[in-house]
Protein backbone atom coordinates (compact mmCIF):
# COMPACT_ATOMS: atom_id res chain seq x y z
CA UNK A 1 0.00 0.00 0.00
CA UNK A 2 1.80 2.92 -1.31
CA UNK A 3 1.75 6.69 0.06
CA UNK A 4 0.30 8.95 -2.73
CA UNK A 5 -0.22 12.13 -1.06
CA UNK A 6 0.09 14.28 2.27
CA UNK A 7 -2.33 16.38 3.43
CA UNK A 8 -1.08 18.72 6.05
CA UNK A 9 -4.02 20.82 8.21
CA UNK A 10 -3.11 23.29 10.49
CA UNK A 11 -6.08 24.23 13.06
CA UNK A 12 -6.55 26.45 16.34
CA UNK A 13 -8.63 25.06 19.17
CA UNK A 14 -10.17 27.61 21.81
CA UNK A 15 -8.31 26.99 24.91
CA UNK A 16 -9.16 28.23 28.33
CA UNK A 17 -6.50 30.72 30.50
CA UNK A 18 -4.42 27.60 32.29
CA UNK A 19 -1.21 28.66 34.15
CA UNK A 20 2.09 26.63 34.33
CA UNK A 21 5.31 28.10 34.74
CA UNK A 22 5.38 28.66 31.27
CA UNK A 23 2.96 31.12 32.19
CA UNK A 24 -0.65 31.36 30.13
CA UNK A 25 -2.32 29.29 27.57
CA UNK A 26 -3.50 31.80 24.82
CA UNK A 27 -7.23 31.57 23.88
CA UNK A 28 -6.27 28.89 21.29
CA UNK A 29 -4.22 26.07 21.41
CA UNK A 30 -2.65 25.07 17.80
CA UNK A 31 -2.55 21.50 16.26
CA UNK A 32 -1.56 20.00 13.16
CA UNK A 33 -4.34 17.17 11.84
CA UNK A 34 -1.97 15.10 9.48
CA UNK A 35 -3.28 12.54 6.55
CA UNK A 36 -1.97 10.66 4.32
CA UNK A 37 -3.14 8.97 0.98
CA UNK A 38 -2.76 5.58 -0.38
CA UNK A 39 -2.83 3.94 -3.78
CA UNK A 40 -5.53 1.46 -1.96
CA UNK A 41 -7.89 4.55 -1.57
CA UNK A 42 -7.28 3.96 2.19
CA UNK A 43 -6.57 7.19 3.80
CA UNK A 44 -4.47 7.39 7.17
CA UNK A 45 -4.71 10.53 9.94
CA UNK A 46 -2.84 11.10 13.13
CA UNK A 47 -2.09 14.81 15.07
CA UNK A 48 0.64 16.33 16.21
CA UNK A 49 1.72 19.97 17.43
CA UNK A 50 0.34 22.94 16.04
CA UNK A 51 2.68 25.76 14.10
CA UNK A 52 5.44 26.68 11.55
CA UNK A 53 8.37 24.32 12.79
CA UNK A 54 6.05 21.54 12.82
CA UNK A 55 4.45 22.40 9.33
CA UNK A 56 7.80 22.71 7.47
CA UNK A 57 9.46 20.11 9.13
CA UNK A 58 6.13 17.75 7.99
CA UNK A 59 6.24 19.39 4.61
CA UNK A 60 9.93 18.56 4.10
CA UNK A 61 9.71 15.17 4.60
CA UNK A 62 6.70 14.63 2.43
CA UNK A 63 9.28 13.87 -0.74
CA UNK A 64 10.26 11.28 1.54
CA UNK A 65 6.80 9.80 1.95
CA UNK A 66 5.23 9.85 -1.70
CA UNK A 67 5.63 6.37 -3.27
CA UNK A 68 6.37 4.83 0.40
CA UNK A 69 4.78 1.52 1.57
CA UNK A 70 2.90 2.01 4.66
CA UNK A 71 3.94 -1.13 5.80
CA UNK A 72 7.72 -0.17 6.12
CA UNK A 73 8.70 2.00 8.90
CA UNK A 74 11.78 1.32 10.10
CA UNK A 75 13.46 2.06 6.62
CA UNK A 76 11.62 5.21 7.42
CA UNK A 77 13.21 5.97 11.15
CA UNK A 78 16.19 5.09 9.21
CA UNK A 79 16.25 7.88 7.23
CA UNK A 80 14.83 10.49 9.45
CA UNK A 81 17.87 9.16 11.99
CA UNK A 82 20.49 9.58 10.01
CA UNK A 83 19.07 12.77 8.62
CA UNK A 84 19.05 13.87 12.24
CA UNK A 85 22.48 12.63 12.60
CA UNK A 86 24.39 14.74 9.90
CA UNK A 87 22.28 17.73 10.78
CA UNK A 88 24.30 17.10 14.33
CA UNK A 89 23.70 18.34 17.84
CA UNK A 90 24.05 16.55 21.57
CA UNK A 91 21.18 14.60 22.38
CA UNK A 92 22.04 13.69 25.24
CA UNK A 93 20.82 17.45 26.12
CA UNK A 94 17.51 18.27 27.68
CA UNK A 95 15.32 21.10 26.36
CA UNK A 96 12.93 23.05 29.21
CA UNK A 97 10.10 22.86 26.65
CA UNK A 98 9.12 18.99 26.38
CA UNK A 99 8.06 18.57 22.45
CA UNK A 100 9.81 21.86 21.03
CA UNK A 101 13.52 20.77 21.63
CA UNK A 102 15.18 21.04 17.65
CA UNK A 103 17.12 17.78 17.92
CA UNK A 104 14.30 15.82 18.24
CA UNK A 105 12.37 17.44 15.48
CA UNK A 106 13.16 14.22 13.51
CA UNK A 107 11.25 11.47 16.23
CA UNK A 108 7.77 13.89 16.52
CA UNK A 109 7.96 14.04 12.55
CA UNK A 110 8.22 10.72 12.45
CA UNK A 111 5.88 9.71 14.96
CA UNK A 112 2.92 11.56 12.96
CA UNK A 113 3.74 9.47 10.00
CA UNK A 114 3.93 6.69 11.90
CA UNK A 115 0.31 7.06 13.35
CA UNK A 116 -1.10 7.72 10.06
CA UNK A 117 0.32 4.64 8.69
CA UNK A 118 -0.35 2.60 11.29
CA UNK A 119 -4.17 3.99 11.32
CA UNK A 120 -4.37 2.94 7.15
CA UNK A 121 -2.74 -0.74 8.02
CA UNK A 122 -5.51 -0.74 10.43
CA UNK A 123 -7.76 0.00 7.90
CA UNK A 124 -6.76 -1.77 5.29
CA UNK A 125 -6.16 -4.96 7.78
CA UNK A 126 -9.48 -4.40 9.52
CA UNK A 127 -7.17 -4.66 12.56
CA UNK A 128 -7.54 -1.45 15.37
CA UNK A 129 -4.02 -0.03 15.91
CA UNK A 130 -3.50 -1.67 19.12
CA UNK A 131 -3.31 -5.25 17.76
CA UNK A 132 -0.64 -4.10 15.07
CA UNK A 133 1.68 -3.49 17.61
CA UNK A 134 1.54 -6.88 19.01
CA UNK A 135 -2.05 -6.78 20.67
CA UNK A 136 -3.06 -4.95 23.83
CA UNK A 137 -2.03 -5.52 27.36
CA UNK A 138 -5.07 -3.76 28.12
CA UNK A 139 -8.85 -2.81 26.45
CA UNK A 140 -8.95 0.21 28.05
CA UNK A 141 -6.19 2.97 29.27
CA UNK A 142 -7.03 5.51 32.47
CA UNK A 143 -6.00 9.03 32.34
CA UNK A 144 -5.64 11.12 35.33
CA UNK A 145 -7.63 14.15 36.02
CA UNK A 146 -5.07 17.01 34.86
CA UNK A 147 -5.90 19.92 37.27
CA UNK A 148 -4.94 23.64 36.16
CA UNK A 149 -4.91 26.84 38.33
CA UNK A 150 -6.58 29.00 35.91
CA UNK A 151 -7.97 32.60 35.58
CA UNK A 152 -11.96 33.02 34.37
CA UNK A 153 -12.78 32.26 31.33
CA UNK A 154 -13.42 29.05 29.14
CA UNK A 155 -10.92 30.09 25.82
CA UNK A 156 -11.84 31.68 22.38
CA UNK A 157 -12.05 35.12 21.67
CA UNK A 158 -14.92 37.46 20.41
CA UNK A 159 -18.28 35.62 19.39
CA UNK A 160 -16.21 32.43 19.51
CA UNK A 161 -15.99 32.20 23.47
CA UNK A 162 -16.17 29.03 24.97
CA UNK A 163 -18.30 29.21 28.38
CA UNK A 164 -16.16 28.48 31.72
CA UNK A 165 -17.08 25.68 32.14
CA UNK A 166 -15.11 25.21 35.67
CA UNK A 167 -14.76 28.78 36.28
CA UNK A 168 -11.76 30.90 37.99
CA UNK A 169 -9.27 28.15 39.79
CA UNK A 170 -6.60 29.73 41.98
CA UNK A 171 -6.93 28.81 45.58
CA UNK A 172 -6.81 25.36 47.29
CA UNK A 173 -11.09 25.29 47.60
CA UNK A 174 -11.55 26.57 43.80
CA UNK A 175 -9.00 23.57 43.07
CA UNK A 176 -11.11 20.64 45.17
CA UNK A 177 -14.03 21.99 42.60
CA UNK A 178 -12.08 21.48 40.08
CA UNK A 179 -11.11 18.19 40.65
CA UNK A 180 -14.98 17.37 41.93
CA UNK A 181 -16.23 18.57 38.64
CA UNK A 182 -13.76 16.62 36.78
CA UNK A 183 -14.65 13.58 38.34
CA UNK A 184 -18.29 13.96 38.60
CA UNK A 185 -17.56 14.38 34.92
CA UNK A 186 -15.25 11.74 33.96
CA UNK A 187 -15.06 9.37 36.60
CA UNK A 188 -11.26 9.55 36.99
CA UNK A 189 -9.84 8.27 39.85
CA UNK A 190 -6.43 9.45 40.01
CA UNK A 191 -5.29 13.62 40.09
CA UNK A 192 -2.65 15.53 38.43
CA UNK A 193 -1.91 19.22 39.42
CA UNK A 194 -0.26 21.52 37.19
CA UNK A 195 2.20 23.61 39.44
CA UNK A 196 4.37 26.09 39.42
CA UNK A 197 2.20 28.76 39.31
CA UNK A 198 1.74 29.63 43.10
CA UNK A 199 3.59 30.36 46.20
CA UNK A 200 4.54 26.46 47.18
CA UNK A 201 3.04 26.79 50.47
CA UNK A 202 -0.22 27.30 48.14
CA UNK A 203 0.00 24.41 46.15
CA UNK A 204 0.79 22.32 49.23
CA UNK A 205 -2.45 23.42 51.07
CA UNK A 206 -3.74 22.58 47.48
CA UNK A 207 -2.62 19.04 47.63
CA UNK A 208 -3.53 18.68 51.36
CA UNK A 209 -7.36 19.82 50.45
CA UNK A 210 -7.41 17.38 47.47
CA UNK A 211 -6.06 14.62 49.94
CA UNK A 212 -8.93 15.69 52.75
CA UNK A 213 -11.55 15.25 50.05
CA UNK A 214 -10.70 12.64 48.23
CA UNK A 215 -8.86 10.28 50.51
CA UNK A 216 -5.61 8.05 50.21
CA UNK A 217 -7.63 5.62 47.52
CA UNK A 218 -7.16 8.21 44.74
CA UNK A 219 -3.14 8.94 43.98
CA UNK A 220 -1.89 12.88 44.01
CA UNK A 221 0.69 14.39 41.53
CA UNK A 222 2.18 17.30 41.44
CA UNK A 223 4.41 18.50 38.30
CA UNK A 224 5.88 22.48 38.89
CA UNK A 225 7.49 22.10 35.45
CA UNK A 226 10.84 22.52 37.12
CA UNK A 227 9.68 26.39 38.59
CA UNK A 228 10.98 24.66 42.36
CA UNK A 229 14.84 25.09 43.55
CA UNK A 230 16.84 22.02 44.92
CA UNK A 231 15.92 23.20 48.28
CA UNK A 232 12.24 24.10 47.53
CA UNK A 233 11.79 20.85 45.91
CA UNK A 234 13.23 19.04 49.29
CA UNK A 235 11.04 21.05 51.27
CA UNK A 236 7.89 20.36 49.10
CA UNK A 237 9.02 16.49 49.17
CA UNK A 238 8.73 16.70 53.29
CA UNK A 239 5.78 18.30 53.47
CA UNK A 240 3.70 16.31 51.13
CA UNK A 241 5.10 12.99 52.03
CA UNK A 242 2.02 11.32 53.05
CA UNK A 243 -0.27 13.00 50.25
CA UNK A 244 2.18 11.80 47.46
CA UNK A 245 2.61 8.38 48.87
CA UNK A 246 -0.23 5.31 47.56
CA UNK A 247 0.72 6.06 43.55
CA UNK A 248 1.71 9.74 43.95
CA UNK A 249 4.70 11.47 42.62
CA UNK A 250 6.87 14.27 42.26
CA UNK A 251 7.25 15.41 38.69
CA UNK A 252 9.96 18.05 37.27
CA UNK A 253 10.41 19.24 40.65
CA UNK A 254 13.48 21.50 39.39
CA UNK A 255 15.71 21.63 36.39
CA UNK A 256 18.22 18.90 34.90
CA UNK A 257 19.05 15.38 36.27
CA UNK A 258 21.28 16.24 38.31
CA UNK A 259 19.24 18.55 40.33
CA UNK A 260 16.03 16.01 40.45
CA UNK A 261 19.26 13.61 41.39
CA UNK A 262 19.88 15.71 44.54
CA UNK A 263 16.50 16.28 45.69
CA UNK A 264 15.99 12.68 45.68
CA UNK A 265 19.21 11.74 47.50
CA UNK A 266 18.31 14.64 50.21
CA UNK A 267 14.71 12.89 50.21
CA UNK A 268 16.35 9.53 50.54
CA UNK A 269 18.64 10.71 53.35
CA UNK A 270 15.34 11.75 55.53
CA UNK A 271 13.88 8.56 55.05
CA UNK A 272 11.41 9.96 51.97
CA UNK A 273 11.22 7.48 49.08
CA UNK A 274 8.48 9.76 46.97
CA UNK A 275 9.48 8.81 43.05
CA UNK A 276 10.08 11.41 40.74
CA UNK A 277 8.68 11.50 37.05
CA UNK A 278 9.48 13.72 34.76
CA UNK A 279 8.78 14.66 31.02
CA UNK A 280 11.45 17.63 31.01
CA UNK A 281 14.58 16.78 32.00
CA UNK A 282 14.25 13.14 30.49
CA UNK A 283 12.87 13.11 26.65
CA UNK A 284 14.88 11.15 24.72
CA UNK A 285 16.40 7.18 25.25
CA UNK A 286 20.03 8.66 25.87
CA UNK A 287 18.58 10.76 29.07
CA UNK A 288 17.85 7.29 30.13
CA UNK A 289 20.96 5.83 31.52
CA UNK A 290 21.70 9.39 33.00
CA UNK A 291 18.85 9.86 35.07
CA UNK A 292 19.51 6.23 36.49
CA UNK A 293 23.18 6.66 37.42
CA UNK A 294 21.83 9.85 39.09
CA UNK A 295 18.75 8.05 40.57
CA UNK A 296 16.61 11.26 39.32
CA UNK A 297 14.23 9.99 37.86
CA UNK A 298 11.99 6.65 38.97
CA UNK A 299 9.15 7.18 36.42
CA UNK A 300 9.43 8.06 32.67
CA UNK A 301 6.68 10.60 31.25
CA UNK A 302 6.26 8.95 28.14
CA UNK A 303 4.56 10.42 24.97
CA UNK A 304 4.46 8.83 21.48
CA UNK A 305 4.21 12.47 19.61
CA UNK A 306 7.87 13.53 20.82
CA UNK A 307 9.67 10.02 21.57
CA UNK A 308 9.27 8.50 18.01
CA UNK A 309 5.82 7.15 18.12
CA UNK A 310 3.99 4.01 19.16
CA UNK A 311 6.24 1.39 18.76
CA UNK A 312 9.33 3.91 20.28
CA UNK A 313 6.78 4.15 23.13
CA UNK A 314 6.83 0.45 23.47
CA UNK A 315 10.65 0.32 23.02
CA UNK A 316 10.55 2.99 25.95
CA UNK A 317 8.34 0.49 28.14
CA UNK A 318 10.67 -2.59 28.38
CA UNK A 319 13.78 0.06 28.42
CA UNK A 320 12.42 1.39 31.60
CA UNK A 321 11.31 -1.86 33.24
CA UNK A 322 15.12 -3.22 32.72
CA UNK A 323 15.86 0.11 34.51
CA UNK A 324 13.99 -0.74 36.88
CA UNK A 325 11.54 2.20 36.43
CA UNK A 326 7.94 2.78 35.54
CA UNK A 327 6.52 4.66 32.80
CA UNK A 328 3.14 6.73 32.42
CA UNK A 329 2.34 9.22 29.83
CA UNK A 330 2.62 13.15 29.43
CA UNK A 331 0.18 15.00 27.66
CA UNK A 332 0.01 18.37 25.44
CA UNK A 333 -3.64 20.16 24.43
CA UNK A 334 -4.80 17.57 21.85
CA UNK A 335 -8.02 16.27 20.27
CA UNK A 336 -9.34 13.26 19.77
CA UNK A 337 -7.06 11.93 17.15
CA UNK A 338 -4.32 12.31 19.30
CA UNK A 339 -6.19 10.73 22.48
CA UNK A 340 -7.08 8.06 20.34
CA UNK A 341 -3.44 7.74 19.14
CA UNK A 342 -2.59 8.03 23.43
CA UNK A 343 -4.67 4.92 24.16
CA UNK A 344 -3.50 2.98 21.28
CA UNK A 345 -0.01 3.32 22.62
CA UNK A 346 -0.73 2.67 26.08
CA UNK A 347 -2.58 -0.09 25.63
CA UNK A 348 0.01 -2.00 23.94
CA UNK A 349 2.61 -0.78 27.13
CA UNK A 350 2.84 -3.10 29.59
CA UNK A 351 4.47 -1.30 31.78
CA UNK A 352 2.85 1.87 31.53
CA UNK A 353 0.22 1.00 34.82
CA UNK A 354 -0.39 4.60 36.10
CA UNK A 355 -2.83 7.16 34.97
CA UNK A 356 -2.21 8.91 31.80
CA UNK A 357 -1.75 13.08 31.58
CA UNK A 358 -4.76 14.23 28.98
CA UNK A 359 -5.46 17.81 28.54
CA UNK A 360 -8.63 16.37 26.42
CA UNK A 361 -11.31 17.98 28.89
CA UNK A 362 -10.32 21.37 28.59
CA UNK A 363 -11.41 21.00 25.11
CA UNK A 364 -14.76 21.41 23.74
CA UNK A 365 -17.11 19.13 21.35
CA UNK A 366 -17.39 22.30 19.55
CA UNK A 367 -13.46 21.90 18.89
CA UNK A 368 -12.99 18.35 17.71
CA UNK A 369 -12.31 17.17 14.73
CA UNK A 370 -13.36 13.50 15.43
CA UNK A 371 -16.67 12.35 13.10
CA UNK A 372 -19.65 11.83 15.89
CA UNK A 373 -18.12 14.16 18.25
CA UNK A 374 -16.00 13.69 21.72
CA UNK A 375 -14.20 10.54 22.88
CA UNK A 376 -16.04 8.94 25.77
CA UNK A 377 -14.40 8.33 29.04
CA UNK A 378 -15.83 5.66 31.28
CA UNK A 379 -15.11 5.51 34.57
CA UNK A 380 -12.21 7.29 33.91
CA UNK A 381 -11.06 5.74 31.10
CA UNK A 382 -11.03 5.23 27.23
CA UNK A 383 -12.02 2.07 25.72
CA UNK A 384 -10.06 0.76 22.80
CA UNK A 385 -12.89 0.68 20.00
CA UNK A 386 -13.78 -2.14 17.98
CA UNK A 387 -12.67 -0.52 15.00
CA UNK A 388 -9.71 -0.41 12.75
CA UNK A 389 -6.80 1.82 12.86
CA UNK A 390 -7.12 4.65 15.14
CA UNK A 391 -10.63 4.26 15.23
CA UNK A 392 -11.49 7.65 14.43
CA UNK A 393 -12.79 9.39 10.96
CA UNK A 394 -12.44 12.93 10.42
CA UNK A 395 -14.71 15.79 9.90
CA UNK A 396 -14.07 18.01 7.62
CA UNK A 397 -16.92 20.73 7.84
CA UNK A 398 -14.70 20.89 11.68
CA UNK A 399 -11.44 20.61 9.94
CA UNK A 400 -12.31 23.29 7.37
CA UNK A 401 -13.98 25.78 10.61
CA UNK A 402 -10.56 25.09 13.20
CA UNK A 403 -8.69 25.63 9.95
CA UNK A 404 -10.43 28.92 9.04
CA UNK A 405 -9.67 30.01 12.68
CA UNK A 406 -5.71 29.25 12.68
CA UNK A 407 -5.80 31.14 9.45
CA UNK A 408 -7.07 34.55 11.14
CA UNK A 409 -4.73 33.83 14.44
CA UNK A 410 -1.83 35.98 14.59
CA UNK A 411 0.80 33.46 16.02
CA UNK A 412 2.33 30.50 14.64
CA UNK A 413 3.79 29.08 18.03
CA UNK A 414 3.12 28.80 21.29
CA UNK A 415 3.92 31.29 23.07
CA UNK A 416 2.48 31.02 27.18
CA UNK A 417 4.90 33.99 28.44
CA UNK A 418 3.99 36.66 25.86
CA UNK A 419 0.21 35.44 26.31
CA UNK A 420 0.72 36.15 30.33
CA UNK A 421 2.52 39.71 29.98
CA UNK A 422 -0.35 40.52 27.41
CA UNK A 423 -3.23 38.90 30.05
CA UNK A 424 -1.44 39.19 33.57
CA UNK A 425 1.19 40.80 34.23
CA UNK A 426 3.20 43.15 31.69
CA UNK A 427 6.41 42.48 33.46
CA UNK A 428 6.02 38.46 33.49
CA UNK A 429 9.17 36.11 33.11
CA UNK A 430 9.59 32.94 33.08
CA UNK A 431 12.62 32.52 35.96
CA UNK A 432 13.55 28.92 36.49
CA UNK A 433 13.62 28.32 39.53
CA UNK A 434 11.28 30.91 40.80
CA UNK A 435 10.73 29.79 44.02
O1 LIG B 1 -0.20 22.58 29.12
O2 LIG B 1 0.80 24.08 30.34
C1 LIG B 1 0.68 22.93 29.93
C2 LIG B 1 1.62 21.86 30.42
O3 LIG B 1 2.57 22.41 31.27
C3 LIG B 1 2.27 21.14 29.27
O4 LIG B 1 2.78 22.05 28.35
C4 LIG B 1 3.35 20.21 29.70
O5 LIG B 1 4.02 19.74 28.57
O6 LIG B 1 1.58 18.84 30.59
C5 LIG B 1 2.90 18.98 30.37
C6 LIG B 1 3.75 18.50 31.51
O7 LIG B 1 3.38 17.54 32.14
O8 LIG B 1 4.83 19.05 31.72
MG1 LIG C 1 5.17 17.30 33.31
Amino acid sequence: MKITALHLHPIAVADPPLRSSYGLHAPYAIRTIVEIETDEGIRGVSETYGGERPLAALRAAEPKLIGRDVFQLTRLWMEFEAQAAEAGGDRSQTWMVPGENPIDQHARTFAAIEFASLDAIGKALNKPVCDLLGGRARDEVAFSAYLFYKHAGGGGLGGDEREDEYGEGLTPEAMVRQAKDFIARYGFREIKLKGGVLDPEVEIETIRALRREFGPAVPLRIDPNCAWSVDTSVKVGEALVEELSNGGYLEDPCATIEGMGEVRRRLLAKGIDTPQASNVAVTAFPHIPMAWKHDAVQIVLSDPHYWGGMRAQQQLDHFCHVFGMGVSMHSNNHLGVSLMAMTHAAAACPHLTYACDTHYPWQTARDEVVAGGRIPFVNGCVRIPSKPGLGVELDYDQLARLKERYEALPYRKRDDEAEMRKRVDPNWKRILPRW
